[in-house]
């Protein structure tokens, strides 16, 4: 199975207004970007047929696939609740993960209970997997706490939006628990974008002479803010791995099935003491960067309307249907139940109270620090100043 690279799909895109060609789409080939297409690792064609590859198989019962659908819908509703959410100006901002689904759903059900996740700040869906409640994703977002949720009650670590620093922490946990012995792996999720960041390149490093249980999980949705892919890399991203010693691997980021047997295979590799894998999910971010973003500023419609003939749920559900593994009632029930998580978690949101003025410099330091103290009895002190003691 083959992809057409982004840089051949993309030379028709307007450039930012600079008059010479410096984008990589306009330059010439590199070398190693030429010859053989892309292998893509793909199991449910976009139109919800099951296709075989030699290396990768699974065999889920109809539940499990229901149950992969269920997850995918309902983190889908979440999400587009949170957008909703912030444009009725209960959030700051939100980061959509629309499209990027399967490949969350699938990496994030490949992963046992005591491996650990280091996400970025979109990964919604392996959240949801991880058994976090929606609810606590929003707190950050709405600026009223830093996190929401104790990373070790779900072997889910905070989100990270400094771009690619998560891998480093990885890299860093997964030598940990070799060293403890342990045979639970770890996953660092990350972008295109941050492909090209240098944490991302040293956690490479790392993990290959430390042969650290880390998969690295990038989901390539073709677009970093407004920058395109082929600005960050002249090769197809997975092929990365090679130099840094350890295999990579291209999967259909919108086939849930795929991502879920090329997660568990390198899970599995980890386990097994063989070091890293770089699993490069091939998908498409639909929406906007975060809802601060304008992307008709950028890309064009045709792009996402291709896109949109991909969507991980529809190929899920032409599949479930086609097999006879969900009945009307099924998809009732899940469309009921998305109804009820939609009106949770603006409940939630809503009702999340502001937090405490002086709670900003608790947990800074674990023991105390002299020069936060006198900035809490600073910022004290001002707020004693105001007539009614409250800073408004
Ligand atoms: C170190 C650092 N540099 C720059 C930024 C600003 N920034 C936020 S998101 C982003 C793009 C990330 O793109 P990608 O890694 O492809 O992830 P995506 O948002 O597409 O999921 C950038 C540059 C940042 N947060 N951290
Ligand atoms: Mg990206």
């Amino acid at each position: 199975m083959t992809v057409e690279s982004t840089a051949a799909r993309k030379t028709t895109r307007r450039s930012s207004g600079a008059k010479r060609t410096t984008s990589a789409a306009g330059a010439k080939k590199a070398p190693a970007a030429q010859g053989a297409e892309p292998e893509l690792v793909q199991l449910l064609t976009p139109e919800g047929e099951r296709v075989q590859h030699p290396d990768y198989d699974i065999d889920l019962s109809a539940e499990e696939l229901r149950g992969l659908y269920r997850d995918m819908v309902l983190t889908r509703r979440f999400d587009a609740e949170a957008t909703s959410l912030q444009r009725q100006g209960e959030l700051g901002l939100w980061a959509s993960l629309l499209g990027q689904e399967a490949a969350q759903i699938g990496s994030g059900r490949a992963l046992r209970d005591d491996d650990y996740v280091f996400p970025t700040y979109r990964e919604h869906g392996v959240a949801w997997v991880r058994g976090v409640d929606p609810t606590n994703l929003l707190g950050m977002f709405r600026g009223v706490n830093h996190g929401g949720w104790d990373p070790n009650s779900n072997n889910f670590h905070l989100y990270t939006i400094v771009i690619g620093s998560q891998t480093l922490h990885a890299t860093g946990y997964a030598m940990g628990i070799a060293k403890d012995g342990a045979d639970s792996a770890v996953i660092a999720y990350f972008g295109d974008g941050a492909s090209s960041q240098g944490d991302v390149n040293e956690a490479f490093t790392f993990s290959a002479v430390y042969n650290a249980p880390v998969v690295f999980f990038c989901q390539n949705n073709q677009w970093a803010i407004s920058e395109p892919t082929e600005k960050q890399t002249r090769v197809p991203l997975y092929q990365r791995a090679r130099g840094f010693g350890f295999p990579g691997v291209r999967v259909d980021g919108n086939d849930v099935l795929a991502c879920l047997a090329v997660t568990r295979s390198a899970l599995e590799r980890a386990r097994r003491g063989e070091g890293p894998t770089l699993v490069e999910a091939f998908t498409y971010r639909m929406g906007a960067h975060t809802t601060s973003d304008d992307p008709t500023k950028y890309r064009r419609d045709e792009e996402r309307e291709a896109w949109e003939a991909k969507d991980p749920i529809l190929r899920l559900k032409a599949y479930l249907e086609r097999e006879g593994h969900a009945d009307e009632a099924f998809f009732e029930a899940l469309e009921a139940e998305s109804e009820a998580l939609g009106k949770r978690v603006r409940e939630g949101v809503r009702t999340m109270p502001d937090p405490d003025d002086m709670a900003i410099f608790e947990n800074v330091y674990a023991d105390g620090h002299a020069l936060v103290d006198e900035e809490r009895a600073q910022f004290a002190a001002y707020q004693a100043s105001f007539a009614d003691g409250e800073v408004k």
